[in-house]
């Protein structure tokens, strides 16, 4: 890029550069960027992650029509960031059997849905034989729904509780009409912060050891990033790192989400002390910039409300999700409470002065 008035400073001009080359951003490059904090900085780091954005993807603005479906809330465990879990004979507790679960699809016919998400807590009684039975009642419905199901965890979870490999849970998931992976799960792939805020998950290696494995057997999934708790940028930026990395080996990963910490109705967030103020628009746009091997960049309107939503389809952001339908991890978390629906997006997004594209996880580009 030649010198341009927009880039205040030398660095910002190599990095600049680099963008232009398509090259690589360092991690120590990735770390430096956080502490550009002048608004002319900010807003040369802006343009060029929105420089990255539109020469991946256009002007399109991808978006799925998406019921969440969650079996249940009962969890062996109880990490400290979760809002959503639940112990037996707790009042929040919910578990849906599989003809249930096709009911509530049905209802939600009208809403010309694209794909079904499908995450929970760690149960024993939402076993492999509880999905053999659920995807083919969602496919009943409607033989196109998309199915994006199940987090690396919970992966781990059905391998250890039938005592069968990771590479044959996924082979029976998508014998029944398994479609991709979504990102959750990932929290903050560093041990140090990981153990602390997730204690009894799998391990950054075992969570990416899984998604590996998973694009091995032709599965495309997302990853993303639990951030604004007690991480330092430096965790981000190495998170970014190791992700960036499993993708030059796999390739599987379709889309980065990043995902803001929602403080209500958890215990780590009743320890506010504790919690550091991040820049979002920073970590979208350091996102698009570093991981330039994803195409895609999700905004998640629900965790940082419509107009940031929108606002960060400027940093970099280029995929605002979906309708979002009946999803209650954030919400319980003190996310936005939104209905919305297929036609409300398309005019949100065109208000964005950006083109709209209806799809699923199965058929990005
Ligand atoms: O794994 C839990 C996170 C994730 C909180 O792949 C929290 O398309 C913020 O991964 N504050 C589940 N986040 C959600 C998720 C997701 C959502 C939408 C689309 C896709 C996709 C994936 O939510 C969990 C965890 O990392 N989470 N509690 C909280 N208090
Ligand atoms: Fe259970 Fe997942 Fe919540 Fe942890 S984040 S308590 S594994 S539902």
């Amino acid at each position: 890029m030649t010198v341009e008035t927009w880039i205040p400073t030398s660095f910002l001009q190599e990095i600049a550069d680099k963008v232009q080359r398509q090259e690589r951003v360092t991690e120590e490059e990735g770390l430096r960027l956080f502490s550009c904090n002048t608004p002319e900085e900010q807003e040369a780091i802006r343009r060029l992650a929105d420089h990255v954005r539109k020469r991946k993807n256009g002007d399109l603005v991808h978006f799925a029509s998406s019921l969440f479906i969650y079996p249940t809330n009962l969890c062996e465990l109880n990490c400290p960031f979760c809002s959503f879990y639940a112990k037996p004979g707790w009042e929040k507790a919910w578990y849906l059997t599989p003809a249930q679960v096709e009911e509530k699809i049905r209802k939600h016919a009208h809403m010309e849905l694209t794909e079904i998400h499908i995450v929970g807590g760690l149960w024993r009684d939402c076993n492999l034989d509880y999905y053999e039975e659920l995807f083919p009642r969602i496919h009943s419905v409607d033989p196109n729904l998309h199915i994006k199901a199940l987090t690396a965890v919970e992966y781990d979870f059905l391998a250890k509780l039938h005592g069968i490999s990771i590479e044959e849970v996924f082979q029976k998931m998508m014998s029944w009409g398994l479609g991709s992976l979504p990102g959750g799960g990932a929290e903050i792939l560093v041990e140090e912060i990981r153990k602390k805020i997730a204690p009894g998950k799998i391990t950054s290696d075992e969570y990416l050891a899984i998604h590996k494995i998973a694009h091995k057997l032709g599965l495309r999934s997302n990853v993303t990033m639990l951030f604004g708790h007690i991480e330092s940028n430096a965790d981000i930026v190495s998170h970014l790192c190791r992700v960036r990395e499993l993708q030059d080996e796999t390739g599987g990963f379709q889309t980065f989400i990043p995902l803001k910490f929602g403080e209500e109705n958890n215990a780590l967030g009743k320890r506010k002390n504790r919690l550091k103020g991040k820049s979002l628009p920073l970590v979208y746009a350091i996102s698009r910039l570093m991981l330039d091997n994803i195409s895609h960049l999700k905004v998640l309107w629900n965790y940082i409300g419509i107009e940031t939503g929108l606002e960060m389809l400027k940093w970099g952001g280029n995929d605002l999700s979906s309708t979002n339908t009946e999803e209650k991890v954030i919400e319980m978390a003190g996310g936005v409470r939104v209905q919305m629906d297929r036609k409300k997006m398309e005019e949100l997004i065109c208000q964005a002065g950006r083109t709209p594209l209806l799809t699923h996880s199965g058929a990005l580009p």
